[in-house]
């Protein structure tokens, strides 16, 4: 299998988390962002809409979105399982993680910040303080909705913390203060110590700069 990836990119260090732990095997394809590598025919032909992360299967075939991504993964190898056996506590893990992927990541994503630049003439300090409003709003939701114990849903890592540690990364690169959200801090150290988390940060990747 192959990930097309980019280090910065918090959409596709979600899979490179689950990858790590799942302990699989998955080579990565670089697409660079800043250059406007996802916009390339080529690239555009895997992921209609130019964006990371893509999984291509041995046989070819393409799949897009992180959640998806994960979502296959998880039925491939089944274990570690990426959700609390508990129904209810597996419906809410999703609900974080999804209050994650779908109101938050979307609204910072590097084509709106770059329609707001372009489209609406938006400065850098608005672009600033868009990014930190949806942050910052989305994250205080984030911290009522988990916890910790010591990950997000209970003793092992889930969906949810697999969402959050990579939004958790955009906050403190964009200056975002997560003095409010201590459990989101405490979900934080326990991923910090855990081998996989550690393996699929964007600075330990081989095309970080
Ligand atoms: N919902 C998608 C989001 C993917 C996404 O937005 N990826 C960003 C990087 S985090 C991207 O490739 N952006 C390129 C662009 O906006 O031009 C997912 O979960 O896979």
């Amino acid at each position: 299998m192959i990930l097309y990836d980019y280090y910065r990119s918090s959409a596709a260090y979600r899979v490179r988390i689950a990858i790590a732990l799942k302990n699989l095997f998955v080579e990565r394809r670089p697409v660079h962002l800043l250059r406007g590598e996802q916009r390339d025919p080529g690239y555009r032909a895997k992921s209609p809409l130019g964006i990371v992360p893509t999984l291509q299967l041995d046989d070819g075939r393409l799949i897009t979105q992180s959640l998806a991504i994960i979502d296959y993964l998880d039925a491939l190898k089944p274990e570690p399982p990426l959700l609390p056996k508990d129904p209810v506590l597996a419906a809410q893990a999703r609900a974080a993680a999804l209050t994650i992927a779908c109101e938050i990541h979307p609204l910072a994503n590097l084509r709106v910040i770059k329609a707001l630049q372009g489209e609406f003439g938006a400065r850098d300090d608005q672009i600033a303080a868009w990014r930190r409003r949806w942050i910052a709003e989305g994250l205080s939701a984030v911290e009522a909705l988990i916890a910790p114990a010591p990950f997000a849903f209970g003793a092992e890592p889930s969906l949810a913390d697999i969402c959050l540690i990579p939004q958790v990364y955009n906050a403190r690169r964009f200056d975002v203060s997560l003095e409010a959200c201590p459990r989101i801090l405490a979900v934080e150290s326990a991923c910090t110590a855990h081998p996989a988390f550690i393996e699929a940060r964007p600075e330990a990747q081989p095309d970080a700069e």
